[in-house]
């Protein structure tokens, strides 16, 4: 399992979280405690654990609750967002190579840093994706290397191409590619040797290499053992390059990965692939957000992360929700929730939007149609001002009048009336349970 410390440590602080009775500013300071911690035994830099930790309190403490978010929600949440842009962001970058096209990628790094592992790796990987994959070994430095990569080649699946008596490296990937070529092998790999210790030599190297063979793309491959000092090769390497990508290796079990993969994530060199073990089959497309959700440990993190971003876009308004919790929720309320929300999708939604509604809808309260829902906002603008801000005045001739201006049939008014009045009541029961809950720093809900 990767980065099992780590994981095992925020799982741990995020299931205290959960645990917790009340959410108070106690629970959200020991959270963070936890977060520190397990932070910096996994080596990430201290001032960016300082400021993530800064920035998750001040999420959880200072930012409004959004309504039909608990704060616990909202701080799982806070911690995932954090989380997500230490190790890169939101996006995950899989890398595209055409079919049926020639794509060529070299392997540089300094040595044993998993660089002929690695090839072996992306063969199987890009292997099972359908792809012809050719190895070239232009490694003529350390005795052994040539034996290791062409097993490695017919263990995973791919071609091997060597040349044990030529000196020069160059000629040795340029013959390969020229062969691979000839044959339409989809994607090649170039593994070089890993002569220098350092990150000019090893650039320097890089540089003509990539001059003489002109690959599509240059695949930095680091070791994630090194920790902080990651940074500087990275750094260096995304300078020298602008084809450049990075493979990050060794992420199995080692308490100290946290710190590679931040540092490298922080100077923004894209990072496609981390390595999980010596097989080749220990290969994972780098995808924060998925990353970042195995650390907190838990399956449907997921889920709730996509409910509170989507009850953030869809908070009704102050007014709304003072409407409510004063009782004067009027039709007028329920057009502006439903015009915030129709993007959405179903009418639940708006339901759930609303304070505290969440889960504790009657199933008919759910069963409502986009169709039914365009229909009563239809209605609802053929209303006057009066009637949508006390429903209650609308007797037979109005009733006949709003079907008409609409092109509806009194039955759907009559619809929309009952579906206020229970979202009415439910709001209703919901504000009082909750005006009897204690909120954070003395806020209630309503705010
Ligand atoms: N645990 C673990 N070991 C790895 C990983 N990737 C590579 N290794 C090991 O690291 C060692 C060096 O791997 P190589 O692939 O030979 O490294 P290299 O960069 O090609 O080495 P040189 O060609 O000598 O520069 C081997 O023992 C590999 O099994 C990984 O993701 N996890
Ligand atoms: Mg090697």
């Amino acid at each position: 399992m990767v980065l099992d410390s780590l994981s095992g440590s925020i799982s741990n602080a995020i299931k205290k979280l959960l645990k917790a009775p009340v959410v108070d500013e106690k629970v959200v300071k020991e959270l963070v405690r936890d977060i520190q911690r397990a932070l910096l035994q996994s080596d990430v830099n201290v001032k960016l654990v300082f400021e993530l930790s800064k920035n998750i309190e001040s999420k959880i403490l200072e930012e409004e609750l959004p309504p039909g978010i608990t704060r616990r929600e909202l701080a799982v949440k806070a911690v995932y967002d954090e989380l997500t842009a230490l190790l890169g962001g939101e996006k995950a970058h899989p890398p595209k190579y055409a079919k049926g096209k020639t794509t060529v990628v070299m392997l540089v790094g300094i040595q044993g840093s998993g660089k002929t592992t690695t090839a072996s790796k992306l063969t199987w990987y890009f292997k099972r994706q359908g792809f012809s994959v050719g190895l070239v070994c232009a490694d003529n430095f350390r005795a052994g290397a040539y034996d290791q990569l062409s097993q490695l080649a017919g263990k995973a699946g791919a071609e091997f191409y060597g040349e044990r008596d030529n000196k020069s490296s160059v000629e040795i990937a340029r013959n390969g590619m020229r062969k691979f070529k000839e044959k339409g092998i989809e994607l090649i790999l170039v593994d070089t040797a890993g002569r220098h210790k350092n990150e000019s030599d090893l650039m320097d190297e890089m540089r003509q290499i990539a001059e003489a063979i002109n690959p599509d793309e240059i695949m930095l491959v680091l070791d994630g053992t090194i920790g902080q000092q990651a940074m500087q090769q990275a750094e260096a390497f995304n300078q020298s390059t602008r084809i450049g990508t990075i493979f990050l290796t060794k992420l199995d079990g080692s308490a100290r990965g946290g710190g590679a993969l931040s540092a490298v994530a922080a100077t923004k060199a894209p990072i496609r692939f981390i390595g999980t073990g010596e097989g080749i089959e220990e290969v994972e497309v780098f995808n924060p957000p998925r990353f970042v959700g195995r650390l907190l440990g838990m399956g449907d993190i997921e889920a709730l992360v996509e409910k509170v971003k989507e009850l953030q876009i869809a908070a009704p308004s102050k007014e709304t929700v003072s409407a409510m919790v004063s009782g004067r929720f009027t039709l007028k309320d329920l057009y502006a929730q439903m015009q915030t929300i129709r993007k959405m999708g179903p009418f639940s939604k708006i339901l759930q939007s609303l304070p505290g509604l969440g889960m504790s809808l009657p199933k008919e309260a759910m069963d409502v149609t986009e169709e039914r829902m365009k229909r009563w906002m239809v209605i609802m603008q053929s209303m006057t001002e009066e009637e949508l801000t006390e429903p209650h005045i609308i007797d037979g001739s109005r009733a006949r009048r709003i079907a008409r201006g609409s092109g509806t049939k009194p039955k759907d008014l009559k619809e929309l009336l009952d579906q206020y009045k229970m979202s009415k009541k439910y709001i209703k029961q919901i504000v009082t349970k909750q005006k009897r809950l204690p909120g954070i720093k003395g806020r209630s809900f309503t705010r």
